[in-house]
């Protein structure tokens, strides 16, 4: 533990960063507040701004006790700028500076690439919330929509986080990048955010919950990655973000780990054998495999996007930079170099899908979407397929081949099945229904869609989760609505 590692909960904006020793960094920030809260307001949770809502918020950066519970006002939520403890003689692990102490101040060098990658980063988390800002009307639960607006005000933290390295280290530039990041809105034609995935829209609860499984999982991965930065700032705030990121994960493995519970229940409950009756599973009021099958391949598609190309020059210059690492680069047993090394891609050649080896420093966004894979592959069989088995249901789901619906990357220029089949672009869209959620799949689920706001009480299409938030009972009042 160094002295910073004390959080500051005094001033306007918690921190332990020691702003109160930096005046001109506390004025950039306390004139970026106003429009930050504008931003929130305007973009953020739509309704429930003034009632008390069960959060947490997070008063220090020790593993224990990081964090308190207690009802707060989303507009007075304590949005801090906090970073991990610093690690004494922290060495640069990879790349061309492996074995250097790590940098305190941007390298004039590497300044744009740096710039960029935290801008990309800070980008993401304002759009998710604006990608959520309208789920509160239709919330399952007070559980749920008590969680939902945790997620908003974390990921809402996780902006001040970066804007806080662009107005600290980044001088002019960074405080017009940090106005940008309040300027571009999610799936606006004039100034979109930065990233696909985070353009699209999130409709309902089964798009919220498949969005915290499947992209803030590449959310965990690319802050794994930047965690093990040579910017040591970079480094020391996004471990403590990985924190926060965890509980997210959670959410949506369990939201969706609920769901599927309670459609299971219900068949049973019906004597349906076949979960592939779509119309009487419906009929239950109950959302049917199939549909979440679709789902998944919609979420998952859409989330591989987000590791950019499978061969990227941006990539290797980043690693060799010593600015973004693999995931878990300090575990792995190899020269941290790479040079010379190479890499299994899947890669488009004489139209078909074959495996080839490239050198490893140009494919390091396939190896980090590979560790992505596996990782939502054992979420998969772990939270979601136990369930069907145990429910005693012969049905499995599965994620899509890497091929399937993509817009960035090798397969781009391509259509195929879920299972990485070639189509042609006239059976891709004959077919697409049977691969995709269709308008009627989203009708249904949207019909699903209505408010259960009695405490202890959840909708229809998904079941009461196994503990409370913070040891609470089911009955807990986790959002007052009374104000
Ligand atoms: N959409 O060399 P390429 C999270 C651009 S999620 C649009 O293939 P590169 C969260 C790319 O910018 C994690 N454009 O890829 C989750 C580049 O443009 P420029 C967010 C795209 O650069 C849930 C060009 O195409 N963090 O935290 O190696 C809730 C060629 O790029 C896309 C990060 O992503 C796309 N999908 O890798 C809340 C980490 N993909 O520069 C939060 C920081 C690529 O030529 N970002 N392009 O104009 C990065 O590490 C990299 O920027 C990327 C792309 C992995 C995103």
């Amino acid at each position: 533990m160094t002295d910073t590692a004390a959080v500051d909960y005094d001033g306007l904006i918690p921190n332990n960063v020691g702003l109160n020793h930096d005046p001109r960094l506390r004025r950039a920030l306390e004139s970026w507040h106003p429009g930050y809260l504008d931003w929130w307001k305007s973009r953020g949770p739509d309704g429930f701004q003034g009632n008390p809502v069960y959060l947490r918020t997070a008063i220090s950066v020790e593993p224990e006790g990081w964090a308190k519970f207690g009802y707060v006002r989303m507009p007075d939520y304590r949005w801090g700028i906090l970073l991990a403890p610093q690690i004494a003689d922290r060495r640069i692990g990879f790349g061309a500076h492996k074995g250097e102490p790590t940098w305190q101040e941007v390298p004039g060098e590497y300044r744009a690439m740096l710039r960029r990658l935290i801008t990309v980063q800070g980008d993401t988390e304002p759009a998710s919330v604006e990608q959520q800002r309208r789920l509160g009307a239709t919330a399952p639960s007070l559980y749920d929509l008590r969680n939902l607006f945790q997620v908003n005000v974390e990921e809402a933290r996780h902006l001040w986080a970066m804007v806080y390295l662009l107005q600290k280290y980044f001088g002019r530039d960074g405080r017009e990048e940090a106005e940008d990041l309040l300027r571009r809105r999610s799936g606006d034609t004039d100034s979109p955010r930065l990233l696909g995935a985070f353009n699209e829209a999130t409709p309902d609860w089964l798009a919220f919950f498949m969005f915290t499984f499947f992209t803030d999982r590449d959310g965990k991965m690319q802050l794994h990655a930047l965690a093990q930065s040579g910017f040591d700032p970079l480094s020391r705030t996004c471990r403590f973000m990985l924190t926060e990121e965890a509980h997210h994960m959670f959410i949506g493995q369990s939201g969706i780990g609920r769901v599927i519970e309670r459609s299971c229940a219900a068949m049973r409950d019906a004597g349906i054998d076949d979960p592939t009756d779509i119309e009487r599973v419906r009929a239950l009021g109950v959302i049917d495999l199939p549909t979440m099958q679709k789902r998944a391949n919609l979420h998952f598609s859409l989330t591989l996007d987000l590791f950019g190309s499978e061969i990227s020059s941006n990539a290797a210059n980043a690693f060799n930079a010593g600015l973004k690492g693999r995931y878990l680069e300090d575990q792995i047993d190899d020269d941290h170099a790479l040079a010379g090394a190479t890499y299994p891609v899947l890669r488009l050649k004489d139209g078909r899908i074959a495996r080839d080896e490239a050198p490893a420093l140009s494919a390091l966004n396939m190896r980090l979407r590979d560790d992505y894979v596996a990782d939502a592959q054992s979420g998969v069989e772990r939270w979601w397929n136990r369930i069907i088995e145990r429910a005693g249901y012969d049905f499995r789901l599965k994620l899509p081949h890497v091929a399937f619906n993509r817009r960035i990357g090798e397969f781009a220029a391509i259509n195929t099945d879920p299972d990485g089949n070639l189509l042609s672009g006239d059976e891709w869209q004959r077919r697409r229904g049977e691969f995709l959620p269709s308008g009627d799949d989203n009708a249904f689920v949207a019909s699903l869609m209505q408010p259960v706001y009695e405490p202890g009480k959840f909708a229809s299409w998904i079941a009461a989760p196994r503990t409370g938030i913070d040891g609470k009972p089911g009955d807990f009042e986790y959002v007052q609505l009374a104000g």
